[in-house]
């Protein structure tokens, strides 16, 4: 399934950073693990392409100027035709169907960063929980032992592991997902921050263990550099965000998970913010509804992603206070 968390930077795709090395070199839109997919750049038109801050590598695709093209899942596809009819359309990607290139099927979406000159992006991911309740119940009746994830695990934390992880060198997915939730953010304050891309082009996704308040706080600072302004429109937006999720009938109806809140300004002052990645948001079955704040127990189904907006606001909030 495909659920990246996603962005962009001018000219050059960049790729999914794996491990916890913090990259800070000084050039402009480098790539920093892998690149590819490199897009013709046309020199009559402005042409943004993808920086890709977490999630799996290879699924963007460069397409006609404002838009961008992601590797095609059903359950996006159809989670994006629910979402254009509905209050949440403004806080999202415009999504402009189905189309196929090289044999492969993509969705085409706006390009977000289109209106901004050097964007500055950070993407959170939103919840308590990061990965489906389906994906628990398979890997109980199918355990699948991940020694990519034991290695990435031993890279942060080499105490980590249980014996019997040590002896079998790999863990199971859910007990990583449920690792990486407590070592961040995500299981105290429902969400946690990915990755950031500053002006000059470094990204960074060193986060993995940036849980507390104080943590946040200050990655947050650092990303808007004191900049009051841009604060202020960010908290806008996100209450209005608050007030549009709380009356959209997609959001009561649908288990968010793995999905991010796309953070962008720019030197200008211009901010916006945008929920992003919908690969794995679950439709809940006839009638069934979520408060996406109280505690996920197994069986509810429960997210938590009011919990972490508003925790975000309030850390953001608690910036102007200082
Ligand atoms: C990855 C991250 C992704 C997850 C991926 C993990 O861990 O949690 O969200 O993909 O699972 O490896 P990390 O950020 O620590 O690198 P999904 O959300 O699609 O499950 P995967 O390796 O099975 O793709």
């Amino acid at each position: 399934m495909v659920s990246d968390t996603i962005r962009w930077s001018r000219d050059i795709y960049i790729e999914h950073i794996t491990g916890h090395r913090q990259y800070q070199e000084k050039k402009s839109w480098h790539t920093i693990k892998t690149m590819v997919n490199l897009p013709v750049i046309s020199p009559f038109k402005k042409r943004y392409s993808w920086v890709q801050l977490a999630g799996h590598t290879g699924s963007f695709k460069a397409a006609d100027s404002g838009t961008i093209l992601k590797r095609f899942s059903d359950n996006e596809k159809e989670c994006f035709e629910l979402l254009m009819k509905d209050p949440l359309r403004s806080c999202v990607p415009a999504f402009h169907g189905v189309v196929e290139r090289d044999g492969e099927k993509y969705i085409q979406l706006d390009d977000l960063l289109t209106d901004f000159e050097g964007p500055c992006v950070m993407d959170c991911k939103m919840g308590i929980r990061t990965y489906l309740e389906e994906e628990l119940t398979k890997a109980r009746e199918k355990p699948k032992l991940r020694k990519d994830m034991y290695k990435k695990m031993i890279e942060v934390d080499p105490l980590a592991p249980t014996a019997e992880e040590n002896t079998q060198h790999a863990v199971t997915k859910p007990r990583y997902m449920q690792w990486r939730e407590t070592i961040s953010s995500s299981a105290n304050l429902g969400f946690r921050i990915e990755g950031i891309k500053r002006v000059d082009g470094t990204c960074n996704t060193n986060f993995k263990t940036t849980k507390t308040r104080e943590q946040v706080f200050q990655v947050f600072m650092e990303f808007i550099e004191g900049n009051t302004t841009i604060l202020k429109k960010y908290l806008r937006r996100l209450h209005d965000i608050h007030l549009i999720l709380e009356s959209s009938d997609f959001f009561k109806r649908h288990e968010v998970i793995g999905s991010s809140l796309l953070f962008v300004h720019d030197d200008s002052g211009h901010a916006n913010v945008w929920l992003i990645d919908f690969g794995k948001t679950t439709l809940l079955p006839d009638g069934q509804t979520l408060d996406h704040r109280i505690p996920w127990q197994e069986g509810n189904r429960e997210d938590g992603y009011l919990l972490g907006l508003d925790n975000l606001i309030s850390i953001l909030d608690s910036i102007t206070e200082r």
